[in-house]
């Protein structure tokens, strides 16, 4: 009886653990919600946990709404980055979407500025 009450608490500790350990966004290049003077050639995340390659993906859209992404997102480790092409000035929107290697999705969005 006392074992199996101990198993439990374990275990639920230990899903507790792995509730807490999904992939949040750790920070960017460019800086969310940071002004740069021209648009970039890349965007880069890093990520708290490492990254599925084949379930994670960024799309990039200008002030425009138009996506200005090459539609191509590279995964390495914990990060991943994708080229843009030049989409004028304005506040850019990047959506990701990741699959960490714990099998939990998770998603977001931010944006920064490009000129004055
Ligand atoms: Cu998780």
């Amino acid at each position: 009886m006392r074992h199996s009450f101990a198993g439990i608490v374990l275990l639920l500790l230990l899903q507790n653990g792995q509730a807490m350990a999904h992939a949040f966004l750790d920070h960017a290049e460019p800086r969310v919600g940071n002004k740069v003077a021209t648009a970039p050639r890349q965007i880069t995340l890093w990520f708290t946990q490492n990254l599925e390659a084949a379930f994670s993906t960024i799309t990039v859209t200008n002030a425009a709404g138009e996506r200005v992404d090459t539609g191509k997102t590279r995964v390495s480790g914990n990060q991943m980055s994708i080229s843009l092409r030049s989409g004028g000035t304005g506040a850019y929107r990047v959506n990701w979407h990741v699959l960490s290697v714990d099998t939990h999705t998770t998603e977001g969005n931010f944006t920064f500025q490009v000129g004055q």
